[in-house]
């Protein structure tokens, strides 16, 4: 069974065989992790990035989506880069969706091998999703998604606020 474990800590710095990036619908990168992780895996990310197919003009990846890409310069071989949703206050169906990035991204590393697998809280920064119920969806689905390949699941947190949420979340799905 997966191991989920809320850890405090710069995702750009984790040796997990993968991460996940909180990346938009051009995955050209962004603010936030998105920029973060572009910055330590080098030019390369945004050349690989360059080169997955557009769905349409400007749009690589949909939201709830996810894809792949290798880390580079990164210690993590692997990027799942995945578009949570922009919270417009919970009527365009933002819960589904992020629960998708969770399952979407849990398969693509299932695909590649990965064992370890670190996920920073997708929508909770720039596209303010409620950070409490973000949380609750992200262990309620990662919990219902039977990998067992995939060893171990860091849900990871940049600010205190973040990590004792996190940990708030898997306290009460443990109940
Ligand atoms: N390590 C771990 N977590 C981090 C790091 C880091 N280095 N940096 C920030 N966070 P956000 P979103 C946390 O805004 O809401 C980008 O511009 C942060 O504290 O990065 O999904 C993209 O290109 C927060 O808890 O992602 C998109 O346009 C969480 O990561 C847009 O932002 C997510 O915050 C995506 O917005």
């Amino acid at each position: 069974m997966t191991q989920l474990r809320a850890l405090r800590a710069d995702i750009t710095t984790l040796q997990t065989d993968a991460i996940v990036n909180a990346a938009n619908e051009t995955l050209l990168g962004g603010g936030g992790v998105d920029g973060a992780i572009h910055r330590a895996a080098g030019p390369e990310l945004l050349a690989a990035c360059r080169k997955l197919p557009e769905l349409r003009p400007g749009v690589r990846c949909e939201t709830g989506q996810a894809r792949i890409t290798p880390g580079f310069r990164l210690a993590a071989r692997y990027v799942i880069h995945t578009v949570g949703p922009v919270w417009q206050g919970g009527g365009e169906a933002e819960a589904q969706l992020l629960a998708s990035c969770y399952a979407n991204a849990v398969t693509l590393a299932a695909e590649h091998a990965v064992r370890e697998l670190a996920f920073p809280a997708i929508s909770c920064g720039v596209y303010r999703f409620p950070k409490t119920e973000a949380c609750r969806i992200a262990v309620e689905t990662l919990r219902s998604l039977a990998q067992p390949a995939l060893a171990s699941v860091y849900l990871v947190a940049f600010d205190l606020e973040m990590f004792e949420l996190w940990q708030a979340a898997l306290e009460d799905s443990s109940r």
